[in-house]
């Protein structure tokens, strides 16, 4: 596993480097060399395969960016499955984007998840990597240092609403209104890795996406960004649903599938699973 940690932080060395130098990300664009310039996102992905490819312990990647798995090590135990750059347009308007990474051995599938990493890159590169705890590590001098553990409150302060609300069901906007009405404040950026991380590094709160009418089983991948941040939000002390189901009881059926998701200390998803299981 430590193998697969410092691969990480290359990846995330290598990506923070990938972002700062990028002719801003849009495809197809020529440089000044007039060379195509690949998308910034497809780049970090490749940086990530190749970095993950020199470890032998890694069975197989799955990643946001591919169609299918990529087998990399027939002796390998863990399959790996990454967003190399979540919320990549939010690069075009300087906020700040995160890589996640789900360790699983044997398969892939929430069950047999070991371990759980993201990197956000803002002002500052920060690595989040949780095994049985959650530990935040900050990139200084080209190394990664140990910060501290990261632990949730009970209760928390921030409500980060996801989805078009235009598109969400009644009971849904009641309780996300519940919140504000209780003194939650609005923080929401569109990229779930500084959502999220804001969210645990402030004590707590909610960070949801539901089912929409559009998107019925919501827009958050299972693979590459729900079961890693649920992961995460466990072993901070924290709890991570679907409304019902806890998520790392969940199954999946293709590496692309998506579920609503709900991210928060212990006493907002307690409210959540409340509203939610009166629903059909
Ligand atoms: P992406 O993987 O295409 O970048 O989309 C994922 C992002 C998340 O980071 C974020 O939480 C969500 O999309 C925001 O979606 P919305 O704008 O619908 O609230
Ligand atoms: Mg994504």
């Amino acid at each position: 596993m430590n193998d697969i940690f410092e691969a990480i932080q290359k990846t995330a060395i290598r990506i923070k480097d990938a972002i700062d130098v990028k002719d801003i990300g849009y495809s197809q664009q020529e440089n000044s060399s007039g060379e195509t310039q690949l998308q910034l996102d497809l780049q970090c992905d490749l940086i990530i395969e190749e970095e993950l490819s020199k470890v032998s312990s890694v069975h197989t990647i799955a990643s946001e960016e591919k169609d299918k798995e990529l087998l990399l090590h027939n002796d390998g135990e863990y399959f790996i499955a990454y967003d190399p750059l979540d919320g990549s347009s939010l690069v075009d308007v300087n906020l700040s984007v995160g890589s996640i990474f789900g360790i699983y051995k044997g398969a892939f599938g929430a069950q047999n998840m070991v371990a759980s990493c993201y990197v956000v890159f803002g002002p500052r590169v920060e690595l989040v990597f949780a095994q049985d705890k959650a530990k935040l590590y900050l990139l200084q001098a080209g190394e990664f240092e140990f910060v501290k553990e990261i632990r949730l409150n009970e209760k928390g302060k921030l409500n980060a609403p996801g989805g078009t609300q235009q598109n969400w069901e009644p009971y849904h906007k009641e309780m996300v209104d519940s919140f504000f009405a209780e003194g939650y404040r609005l923080r929401y950026s569109g990229g779930m890795v500084p959502d999220l991380h804001q969210i645990l590094l402030k004590g707590g709160g909610l960070f949801s996406y539901p089912a929409t009418s559009d998107k019925p089983e919501g827009k958050l991948r299972r693979l590459f960004e729900v079961f890693p941040f649920a992961f995460v939000y466990e072993a901070a002390g924290g709890e991570a649903i679907n409304g019902k189901e806890n998520l790392m009881s969940l199954g999946h059926s293709h590496i692309h599938d998506t579920s609503p998701c709900f991210f928060g200390s212990k006493y907002e998803i307690a409210r959540v699973r409340d509203v939610y299981s009166k629903q059909g």
